[in-house]
């Protein structure tokens, strides 16, 4: 069915499609996804996304006929949208594991970001656009910021000029998004872009006072008569946007129910007699919530994953289900990622568990104990197994779907010679005076510490393929009093990939502190949230008014 109301999409299969699926149904649009090359000349409007790698996917195309199916349907100037490889996958060639052939229809090749010149990779998060030419497509979004999740990327030349509609800086100036003719690609996600912004226009204010952002883009391009706006607005590139992530700790309560909870030092269960888990709200109503209220990204970790085996756990899946269908910006999911024998002797591998919980709408996956014992290996042998959860999952999805969750605890020093960790010097002194600490990691919750820092721990994990680091601390856990600077700058200034602070945020200002004092590039809050304490929106005006570049 579907009609003229269907779109087609080549899902090449090797990377993360659901977002773009979630938000063409959401947009109430029927898929009809590519078999043949046939199907691709075939198509009425055609969407190539891309996660994943560039050599995977040429691989795949020009093996089964598809790559030559898309030159014609390109050339013949046919509706066409790519997003991500999807651009990419016009230009010449990508360095990507390569150099690896593309299309060769624009003149160009792509190359990685170079992460010397001060700014991390992957590119991740929301920049805004200078928009070149009347692209059509993102005549509504030219002032907003769009998400990028990227390490490669195609650049402007005088060769190229003539496809470029629109520019972003991230070090150097890169080409955000390309259009000829009814031939669109944008480097950025739409699906992920999600957020209501106003729109001033009279005439638009009598329709329709707010639209998605990333959505009417994908909306412009699925539905040419959905146009809102006249005019192109001059969009101009800004600063990576720092982000504001909130977080939900999962868990089932006593009753079997899955809760929103959130402890105190790690510690979730209510300092009464019945000692219950606390509960704090449902996971997909306040997921929801938080994306209305201007989260610039939602994160579910299932804290007993490590002992409850996530694929076991089908309601977290169908939390992730119903979540992804109405929520357009990224989702992480994390807890219990790793490789398990169930009670009937089955193997699954931590491929297997992050695959599904991709299928299910994640974006990006969070691996927390799993990555200690990774490290450990790696640091003893110097050997890369490449058989870890972390090096497995992100050699398949890309590093940029694979966050390291560390749980650290501050483990105080008189001298910074007493451990073969790295320590600091801390700002606030330790109980017996102690100037100096170290950041022992943990695993299963907090609930054992291992012979590892959080500093030896990141570096590891980054060379093991990890695209960021959500830092959380124990000590800090709930307490309202801030970040932990010491620990954010240790971490953020050891490692090239972005850095998520997290725990202890308790006031607006806690945000302006890590975000002026370290290099974190998000910073991530659950219970102030979840109590209703400090509404995002407050956090955003406060970023602003102290000059801190923010998605709005
Ligand atoms: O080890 O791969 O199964 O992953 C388990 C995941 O669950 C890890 O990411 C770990 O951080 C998390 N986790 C395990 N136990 C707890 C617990 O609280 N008992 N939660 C837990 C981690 C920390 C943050 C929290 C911030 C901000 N919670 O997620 O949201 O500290 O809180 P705040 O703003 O209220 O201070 P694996």
């Amino acid at each position: 069915g579907g009609g003229d109301y269907a779109v087609t999409l080549l899902d090449y299969g090797a990377g993360n499609v659901q977002s773009i699926r979630n938000a063409i149904r959401y947009l109430g649009l029927h898929i009809k996804d590519v078999q043949t090359p046939e199907d691709i000349l075939n198509a009425k409007r055609l969407i190539v996304p891309g996660v994943g790698a560039f050599a995977a996917m040429m691989d795949v195309l020009n093996r089964n006929g598809m790559a030559e199916a898309l030159h014609t349907y390109i050339e013949k100037d046919r509706p066409f949208l790519g997003i991500c490889l999807g651009l990419q996958l016009l230009f010449e060639s990508s360095e990507e594991n390569g150099p690896v052939k593309g299309l060769g229809l624009i003149p160009g090749m792509v190359g990685r970001f170079d992460s010397s010149n001060g700014c991390r990779v992957p590119h991740i998060g929301w920049n805004s656009l200078k928009v070149k030419k009347d692209s059509v497509i993102l005549d509504d979004v030219a002032n907003s910021h769009v998400y990028f999740v990227h390490s490669y990327r195609a650049v402007p030349s005088e060769e190229n000029e003539e496809w470029i509609s629109s520019t972003c800086n991230y070090g150097i100036d890169f080409i955000s998004s390309i259009r000829r003719g009814n031939v669109h690609a944008v480097q950025f996600h739409p699906e992920k872009s999600g957020g209501k912004f106003p729109i001033s226009s009279f005439y638009v204010y009598l329709l329709e006072i707010i639209i998605d952002v990333g959505l009417s883009i994908l909306r412009k391009f699925l539905l040419p008569n959905s146009s809102l706006t006249k005019k192109p607005l001059e969009g101009k590139a800004t600063k990576l946007a720092k982000r504001v992530i909130a977080c939900l700790d999962v868990r089932t309560n006593d009753n079997g129910d899955l809760v929103v909870t959130k402890g105190d030092q790690y510690d979730v269960r209510e300092q009464t007699k019945e000692n219950e888990v606390r509960n704090l709200g449902k996971p997909v109503e306040l997921a929801g919530q938080y994306y209305i209220d201007g989260a610039d990204e939602v994160s579910f970790l299932n804290i007993t994953g490590f002992r409850d085996f996530p694929l076991g756990d089908l309601p977290m899946l169908q939390i992730l289900r119903y979540t992804s269908e109405n929520v357009f910006v990224p989702l992480t999911v994390g807890g219990g990622i790793r490789d398990f024998t169930d009670a009937n002797g089955r193997y699954y591998s931590s491929l297997e568990v992050a695959s599904e919980y991709f299928r299910s709408g994640a974006d990006k996956i969070s691996i927390g104990s799993d990555a200690v014992y990774a490290a450990e290996e790696y640091l003893k042998t110097g050997i890369k197994t490449g058989n870890s959860s972390l090096e497995q999952i992100s050699r398949v999805y890309g590093n940029q779907a694979v966050v390291v969750s560390i749980d650290p605890r501050r483990q105080y020093l008189t001298s910074p010679y007493e451990v073969e960790f790295k320590s600091v010097k801390v700002r606030n002194l330790g109980p017996n005076g102690e100037e100096y600490a170290w950041y022992q990691c943990t695993v299963n919750g907090g609930r054992e510490g291992r012979p590892i820092g959080a500093y030896e721990l990141a570096k590891a994990v980054e060379e093991l393929g990890a695209g960021e680091i959500l830092l959380n601390c124990i000590d800090c856990d709930g307490q309202g009093q801030g970040f932990d600077i010491d620990l954010v700058k240790l971490i953020s200034d050891a490692v090239s990939i972005p850095v998520i602070a997290s725990s202890g945020a308790g006031k607006a200002e806690h945000f302006s502190d890590v975000f002026s004092e370290t290099n974190a590039s998000a910073a991530l809050a659950a219970g102030i949230f979840h109590r209703k304490e400090v509404p995002i929106q407050s956090v955003k005006d406060h970023l602003l008014k102290k000059g801190i570049e923010v998605r709005i």
